[in-house]
């Protein structure tokens, strides 16, 4: 099964080196070595791909397109050598050939190619989809920058480009052949021949659109799917017309122009910008892979008829959204096909996931510049506007439900109606945020169409995220479950809540953490210079800045327990190491200010000695993918905070859970599922629910009236408002706590309602931690419960319920 021994490997390696850079392995540099392991494993993967192909092709199996604006992949080399089953032979050839393995593994970049959640659930998703051999492939950008680099100088974030393709590119296999070409602009001219009405784009501007392939290898498998990302490029690169004439700038401009597209990964999470080099973005890697998927299957099939049979195409939040019309587009203008016939198969091909519900992130672009860059598309949106607003009109007769449900109003695009329009299937990613999409934000849409709206619950990749990363814990789980089985059977895990009352196991469980916190300890005060102290309780919130997830209601909380130091030196018994990371949107100031508080605090707690060995604050600069894989194994405690009902799901939660933190949370996104499985003794739930969020908002929140009635947080907001030893006054963050500023009301998300529940929570979370055993046992039981939380689970109901592709 395993493609190669040791030694086939290091013979594989040392041809390699020659071939690639002319070098022993005596001479070749670690990055020399790093990237020659990327060629040998991609080599085994390619070759794989290719039988997957054929069997797919040969067995007429349905195919799953899944379009992505963001795949945030991270590192490779060791996930694909796992995946592969070559990892102790990759490590063991290293080390014969002169190199320390995880040395290598250190240097390869991540591939960065999103912000978030989003973004790494698509990566999760594709390693799942591969494993449970679903002919399948991820469609995305190959951003030639992807998330920036993080620095913390003088408290304050500064962002640096992310240049990953100088080693990263060694995974990917440019395909030029299979270039497409994507027209923007221009203006439409309709003729009529042969009794069908036909229309051209003239004078449109080109672009190219390169693949470059990422094999995916799956687990436990010989199938392969692909990561397709395009890059972009003009078809001229000099324009020899202006350049004869001596304008040799002028001649590359449209060079220029073009691979602007491809440049960078719009940095926002939770937030648009209506900017038009996004929409452009967006056709561009939408219209390539639809002319990629449909010549594909015409070479198999040689008829679109049956395209939805074989094709589904699942979209990645609305970000995708033009595949409805791009696909209209194809079906009708190169097809030929009639409108009702065009329409009956991209409405049973598209289906649609929803990951957010805050206003601000609901996708909208003015008319106007829609028109202008898309004419066509423009045209075919307008006709799906029209008739989709028939149907409302003639479901409901209320203007306002048909206003509510538009797809083109006021001059703006609605996305999520689009996708809503023309897809087979919506779904949110937790039962809770797939009731409020139900129940509220696309009520009328329900309403009209009840079995188009779906839950599939988020999930993350468990050999990635538990097995990979945390093999301490990996070798417990073996021994007392059975082997591996957990790794293709994540619901194995089940079978640790039998040891709960077993000393022995949980002293090991025990061991394996405070081991974690050990290296993770190390390895912060190699990057960053800081001590932590792994006696301390390993408190977590790692996650994008963003003020409905309330790192500000944790920084309070951590104020609180200062000021109460500062009454009485023994006021903590329990030392607390509370870690976050976090990058902030470079345009959302409030994130920003938030980051620098965190840092102020981090500092002023840092120099007063009465903290000593009781309490620190770190601020872990640049967190990606490969600093959570070091975390998560060393986190105790998971601060899943978000007002009720703004977080979809998380999956961060998921992702401590499995490493056996205890959960300290509100009932929001994937908590309440967590919770059904826990119940209220495994983890630390506080706040208000969805609806008392809603109802409180309803009544009219004044936050001033808790600051006057409650002293703690009355001492906490005015010694933000008061700043620190650095210098730095909050005055700012205080006045949006309680009076709100120009447009957004006071503590929108509800900090100061939530705080006191907050700080009790907190409170008997470290009270519970100096019962080590009930500790360990709640930990166990957190563990044993997270299978559900496998991308396996999630992608298999994918499969049944929405793609209907069989699976493993
Ligand atoms: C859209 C248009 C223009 C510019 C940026 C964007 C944009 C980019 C990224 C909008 C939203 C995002 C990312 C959203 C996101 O990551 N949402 C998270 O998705 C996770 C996976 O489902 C959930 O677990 C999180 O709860 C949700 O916040």
């Amino acid at each position: 099964m395993t493609p190669f021994t040791t030694k086939s490997l290091e013979d594989a390696l040392t041809s390699r080196l020659m071939i690639h850079f002319g070098k022993t392995a005596e001479e070749a540099s670690e990055a020399e070595m790093m990237r020659a392991c990327a060629l040998v494993l991609r080599d085994t993967m390619a070759l794989r791909g290719v039988e997957t192909k054929k069997t797919t092709a040969r067995e007429e199996k349905r195919k799953v397109h899944y379009l992505s604006l963001e795949f945030l992949m991270g590192r490779s080399l060791e996930k694909n050598a796992y995946n592969l089953g070559v990892l102790p032979q990759l490590k063991e050839a290293l080390e014969q050939m002169g190199f320390k393995a995880a040395d290598i593994f250190e240097l390869e970049p991540d591939a960065g190619l999103g912000n978030g959640g989003l973004g790494r659930l698509a990566a999760c998703y594709l390693d799942s989809m591969t494993t449970l051999e679903i002919p399948a492939a991820g469609y995305s950008i190959c951003y030639e920058l992807g998330i920036f680099k993080q620095k913390i100088v003088e408290g304050q974030q500064v962002e640096l480009p992310d240049n990953w393709k100088d080693l990263g590119a060694a995974w990917l296999l440019p395909r030029p052949e299979e270039a497409k070409e994507v027209r923007f602009g221009g203006t439409l001219r309709e003729f009529w021949d042969n009794g069908h009405l036909h229309i051209v784009q003239e004078d449109a501007t080109t672009v190219l659109a390169i693949p470059n392939d990422m094999e995916i290898a799956g687990y436990n498998t010989r199938h392969t799917n692909v990561l397709r990302l395009w890059d972009a490029k003009s078809p001229e690169p000099v324009d020899m017309s202006l350049y004869s004439k001596g304008e040799y700038f002028k001649a590359t401009e449209n060079e220029a122009m073009a691979e602007v597209i491809a440049k960078v990964l719009y940095p926002e999470d939770n937030h648009i910008e209506g900017k038009s080099l996004r929409l452009k973005q967006q056709y561009f890697f939408v219209s390539a892979t639809v002319q990629s998927i449909t010549q594909k299957h015409m070479e198999r099939y040689g008829t679109m008829k049956n395209f939805h049979e074989k094709n589904v195409i699942q979209i990645n939040d609305t970000h995708p959204a033009l595949v409805i019309p791009e696909l209209m587009r194809i079906l009708i203008d190169d097809a030929g096909m009639d409108w009702d016939e065009a329409w009956g198969i991209t409405t049973r091909s598209v289906a649609y996931t929803n990951h957010t519900v805050l206003a601000e992130a609901l996708e909208r672009w003015p008319q106007d510049l829609f028109q202008r860059l898309l004419p066509r598309v423009w045209q075919i949106t307008t006709e799906i506007a029209r008739r989709w607003q028939e149907r409302c009109e003639a479901f409901y007769h209320d203007r306002d439900k048909v206003r509510d449900m538009a797809v083109i109003w006021d001059g703006v695009v609605r996305m999520a109606n689009l996708c809503i329009a023309g897809g087979m299937a919506v779904n949110g990613v937790s039962a809770l945020h797939s009731d409020i999409l139900r129940r509220d934000v696309f009520k009328n849409a329900c309403g009209m169409e009840p079995d188009k709206f779906k839950n599939v619950t988020n999930g993350i990749d468990h050999r990635r995220w538990l097995s990979e990363i945390n093999p301490g814990l990996h070798s417990l789980i073996c021994d007392l479950t059975g082997g591996e089985r957990y790794l293709m059977e994540p619901m194995a895990l089940k079978r640790l809540d039998d040891f709960a009352g077993d000393s022995e196991v949980l002293q090991r469980l025990e061991e394996i953490k405070r081991k974690n916190k050990e290296a993770f300890a190390d390895y912060a005060y190699r990057q960053q210079g800081v001590s932590l102290d792994p006696a301390s309780i390993f408190d977590v919130q790692v996650k994008r800045l963003h003020e409905y997830k309330r790192q500000l209601l944790n920084v309070l909380n951590i104020i609180a327990l200062y000021e109460k130091l500062q009454d009485d030196p023994n006021a903590i018994t329990q030392p607390r190491t509370f870690l976050f990371g976090a990058k902030a949107a470079p345009g959302y100031a409030v994130a920003k200010r938030i980051i620098r508080l965190i840092n102020s605090l981090a500092d002023q707690i840092d120099h007063d000695p009465v903290c000593k060995d009781k309490l620190q604050v770190v601020f872990l600069e640049n967190y990606r993918v490969s600093l959570a894989e070091r975390l998560m194994p060393a986190s105790e405690v998971s601060q899943q905070i978000s007002t009720a009902g703004k977080e979809a799901s998380g999956t961060g939660n998921m992702k401590f859970m499995m490493n056996g933190a205890l959960t300290v949370g509100t009932l929001d996104g994937a908590n309440v599922e967590m919770h059904d499985v826990l119940g209220d003794e495994n983890m630390f739930l506080f706040g208000l629910r969805a609806d008392e969020v809603e109802n409180l908002k309803r009544q009219g929140y004044l936050p001033q009236r808790l600051y006057i009635r409650d002293p703690l947080l009355h001492r906490v907001l005015d010694s933000l408002k008061a700043g620190f030893r650095d210098g730095v006054r909050y005055e700012d963050l205080y006045q949006r706590l309680l009076f709100g500023e120009r447009g957004t009301p006071a503590d929108e998300y509800l900090l100061l309602a939530d705080f006191a529940a907050y700080c009790r929570a907190e409170e008997k979370m470290a009270r519970t931690y100096a019962d080590r055993r009930k500790w360990n046992e709640m930990s166990l039981h957190n563990i044993a419960r997270s299978g559900i939380f496998a991308a396996d689970r999630a992608v298999g109901e994918y499969a049944d319920n929405i793609w209907h592709v069989s699976h493993r």
